[in-house]
């Protein structure tokens, strides 16, 4: 096991490792930029590390900055959190060069399933249910193709994620410059210009699959997250088991996200996201990372994933197979605060928290890095505070959402906790028949800038 662990991330998710490595008893190294001195992972870790300006390209971005600091600790693995250098296959090899163990995929299985093209490739082979679309990335004249697809159609970004660069076309006449423009957005946003056709679901829901594989071959699916309820891409609301599936659905989910982790060599947690419309699943990308939405499943499933991300990265064999993996404990939603202006088209609002009061209870799990006093940087995202709530069965844990909702008090910035109160008291959510148009729909944020699908 290790000794030391570094993390290469700040706020909530560098919280969650310490406390994760602390069980296990394993010492642990924050790394922190000018603007997060007062953060509390910092405080919280063993040892702690300036490693830049404010700026994410000038401390948590910075590769190098990271890796010293990592020397001079003497630790002897890193932990990506998500975002930041999560999915970047160039710094875990360089991790493996320096001689740290990167807390994550093999940066093979990361680049086959990180592009969205080849990962869909991998699905195929691995016989895992697809959108129909273009195969690999659009080299020539695909009109006939498309034709054949039948409109409408979405352009996608092979090398975005999370709904960036996205592109609805509804007519022929459409494609050829839309796709232009597609390719000319995705070169200027990510570096590269590649882009595939997929059928546009009109009216899909967004089920994710958590797995974890270990280095012995081990690979074990969870039950699903739904994670539906998004808005501009953001998810907002994430809740498991979804309202929409059956237990068939749900065996042969998992199945499919065990077959494409096998099939791309996969080792580490990830999950496997797929659209679900009309009782049919298709898988869309996956992340090779612990997400966000992570403590939903660890409520349902009874299991501490970063604890077992840890384990199989140190070379443990996972201690369950997929009959424990499977079971279902309870039922649990999470809700992201952000600290964002509601009235203000949800614009961040960063500033000092004057006061703040916690939930708790039965059910009630709160991940967060703010505390009454602390200033949130302008710098980061808006995300302050995960509320996890679970109970037996959903109409339960909906009552219990709204208890611990109204008991979260946050002075000094505004946030979107009094939406979240009306998302979950909504008849629509809770009669749990809704699709990605759900918040569009019910006009619940009134979106100046609604989503293009
Ligand atoms: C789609 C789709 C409809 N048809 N693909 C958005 C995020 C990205 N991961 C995939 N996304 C979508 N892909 C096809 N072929 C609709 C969406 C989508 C969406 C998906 C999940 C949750 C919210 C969404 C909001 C708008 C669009």
């Amino acid at each position: 096991m290790f000794k030391k662990i570094l993390i290469a991330n700040r706020s909530e998710i560098a919280v969650r490792v310490i406390r994760a490595a602390r069980e296990l008893g394993i010492k642990t190294v924050a790394v922190y930029s000018e603007a997060d001195r007062e953060s509390r992972h910092v405080a919280m870790a063993d040892e702690s590390v300036c490693i830049g300006p404010g700026p994410s390209k000038l401390s948590y971005l910075d590769q190098e900055a990271v890796l010293s600091a990592a020397k001079i600790t003497g630790a002897d693995a890193i932990h990506p959190g998500y975002g930041f250098l999560s999915e970047n296959a160039d710094f875990s090899e360089l991790c493996a060069k320096r001689g740290f163990t990167f807390i994550g995929p093999p940066p093979a299985a990361s680049r086959k399933l990180g592009f969205k093209s080849t990962g869909k490739a991998v699905a195929t082979v691995a016989n895992v249910p697809v959108v129909p679309g273009t195969e690999g990335d659009i080299t020539t004249d695909v009109s006939k193709e498309v034709a054949a697809i039948g409109y409408p159609v979405l352009i996608k970004a092979s090398a975005g994620g999370g709904g960036k660069g996205m592109r609805i076309v509804r007519t022929p006449a459409e494609l050829k410059p839309q796709l232009e423009a597609a390719a000319t957005e995705a070169k200027a946003a990510f570096g590269d210009g590649s882009v595939f056709i997929e059928k546009l679901l009109e009216r899909p829901r967004h089920v994710e699959i958590q797995i974890i594989a270990d280095n012995h071959g081990n690979v074990v699916a969870f039950p699903e997250r739904d994670c539906t309820v998004q808005r501009r891409h953001q998810k907002l609301v994430e809740e498991s088991p979804s309202p929409a599936l059956t237990p068939e659905i749900r065996r042969d989910m998992q199945a499919a996200a065990i077959r494409l982790a096998k099939a791309a060599n996969y080792q580490n947690v990830g999950t496997v996201e797929f659209l679900f419309q009309d009782g049919k699943f298709y898988f869309i990308e996956v992340n090779a990372r612990l997400q966000v939405e992570h403590p939903v499943t660890e409520a349902v499933a009874g299991v501490d994933l970063m604890e077992l991300m840890i384990r199989v990265a140190a070379g443990e064999k996972l201690p369950f197979g997929q009959e424990r993996a499977s079971e279902i404990r309870c039922h649990a939603i999470e809700h992201r605060i952000n600290a964002e202006d509601p009235d203000n088209n949800f614009m961040p609002c960063p500033g000092r928290i004057e006061s703040i009061e916690l939930p708790g209870g039965a059910g009630v799990r709160v991940d967060t890095h703010v505390y009454a006093g602390y200033t949130i940087p302008s710098y980061y995202d808006s995300m302050i505070a995960k509320l996890i709530i679970s109970a037996g069965d959903r109409p339960t844990a909906l009552r219990r959402s709204l208890r611990a909702l109204g008991e979260l008090k946050i002075v000094g910035v505004k946030t979107t906790a009094g939406m979240h109160a009306k998302v979950v008291a909504h008849p629509v959510f809770m009669s749990g028949d809704f699709d990605t148009h759900f918040i569009e729909k019910t006009g619940l944020l009134d979106a100046k800038e609604p989503s293009n699908v």
